[in-house]
């Protein structure tokens, strides 16, 4: 495979999924702490109060990444350590841990790509409506303002949201996810102001002329049809259109999707003048979190069952990021891409201190084939992050999914390198 030179590989985490420390230095509680503490919301009760234990762990963490040879690390940081009223006054110790972790990633050459909100928002501000509430798009500007200028020196590149679509749709659609509201019109008010709080951010950014690029990540999955009668085509569209376009269209082309039109019945009463305007805002580039394919029929979504899967359930199906990719490019582009995160969780097991984990070798493997051969047609992909860096918290699967590349022993905190981080290493090295 060949890839560009100055194209970036990386790793990626995020904070409520590693760190632990929950009640440490200040942190204040987040609504997966306590969505994880209601019962029968997370499997097996898992919470986040230990995960990695990242926050004490991070210089041998640090040094895990640095041994992978990855130019740049993904972390997000947890809006409620370093607002844990959610707003008004920093908590300086909260600033200081990611001060530290950035430090230790210069010091050892790797760039921190820095996610605002990666889905730990402050359970003080769902009690006042959280994303459902139009002032949280406000709070979360105030929130990146903090972080532009207490890190702005640091950061090599700024996610304002990863994936808007789950923090909406699982977590206020069906109530999957934290805060586990659900009620499906809502979530369209709740995707609303979470691209204005993206849109109102970058705005502020671009007032503090900071030299690192921003941009947002969205979750994206190409929709097949399962044949070509028109009622398939049809749910088909709509399938993108829920799940691609009403995420895309704002952000790259000012407008929701007018074909869309109960969503849209949702959305307008919470669209105000300018809003549309601020959530187009230039952004450096596109982030795309990929993981599978949908494939639709007019009954709803079926499975292909030919298609591999991993312990998600989710189909493999790497012809699809190619799809994606070169679709994303001629319907919205011309914007820089990244992959800001592709892996999958298979069960692994441990055998003489090695894990073998050959399907997610092979997994990465097709999909770095496929970004190769979407930036030959053209696509102006600039980076991979691999999800994940380690085993951790994998939301309402708690510890029963593991995404790592690398091994972690919840009980005893040992890492392993898996043998796919070590084939990782040595592609990178190549
Ligand atoms: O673990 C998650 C991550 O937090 C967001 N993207 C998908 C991953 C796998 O489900």
């Amino acid at each position: 495979m060949k890839f560009p030179k100055e194209f970036v590989w990386g790793v990626a985490t995020a904070s409520y999924q590693i760190e632990g420390a929950v009640y440490e230095d200040g942190r204040s509680e987040s609504i997966w702490d306590r969505f994880s503490r209601t019962p029968g919301k997370v499997l097996n009760g898992d919470t986040g109060d230990v995960a990695c234990d990242h926050y004490h762990r991070y210089k041998e963490d640090v040094a895990l990444i640095k041994q992978l040879g990855v130019d740049s690390y993904r972390f997000s940081l947890a809006w409620p350590r370093i607002l844990p009223e959610g707003k008004g006054k920093a908590n300086q110790k909260g600033l200081d841990f990611y001060k530290r972790l950035i430090a230790e990633l210069l010091e050892q050459g790797i760039a921190p790509a820095v996610t605002l909100y990666h889905w730990d928002l402050p359970q003080v501000l769902e009690d006042k409506g959280g994303w459902l509430n139009r002032d949280t798009a406000m709070y979360f500007r105030d929130y990146a303002m903090v972080a532009f200028e207490e890190l702005g020196d640091v950061v090599t590149s700024w996610i304002t949201l990863n994936e808007p679509w789950c923090s909406a749709f699982l977590g206020y659609g069906n109530g999957e996810h934290a805060p586990g509201k659900a009620d499906f019109p809502s979530h369209i008010v709740a995707a609303h102001h979470l691209l204005l709080g993206h849109g109102l951010a970058l705005q502020g950014y671009r007032q503090l002329r900071l030299p690192a690029e921003i941009g947002i990540t969205l979750n994206l999955a190409p929709q097949y049809s399962v044949s070509s009668k028109p009622e398939d085509l049809e749910a088909t569209r709509k399938a993108d259109g829920f799940q691609n376009r009403w995420y895309l269209d704002p952000l790259f082309k000012g407008a929701y999707p007018k074909d869309m039109g109960e969503l849209l019945a949702y959305v307008v009463p919470a669209v105000h003048e300018g809003d549309l305007e601020l959530i187009a805002g230039s952004n450096d580039f596109l982030g795309i979190n990929f993981y599978s394919r949908g494939l639709v029929s007019a009954a709803g979504r079926v499975s292909n069952p030919q298609g591999p899967v991993t312990a998600m359930g989710w189909e493999v199906y790497p012809e699809g990021l190619y799809d994606l990719l070169v679709r994303v490019h001629e319907d919205y582009g011309p914007i820089p891409i990244y992959i800001t995160e592709n892996g999958a969780a298979y069960h692994d097991v441990v055998e003489a201190g090695r894990v073998h984990d050959r399907q997610r070798q092979e997994y990465l493997e097709q999909h770095f084939e496929q970004a190769e051969r979407a930036i030959q047609a053209g696509v102006p992909l600039k980076g991979y992050y691999v999800w994940s860096l380690l085993d951790n918290f994998e939301w309402a699967f708690g510890y029963d999914r593991r995404f790592g590349i690398v091994y972690v022993d919840f009980e005893t905190q040992e890492r392993i390198l898996k043998d796919s981080a070590l084939w990782y290493q040595s592609f990178l090295r190549k």
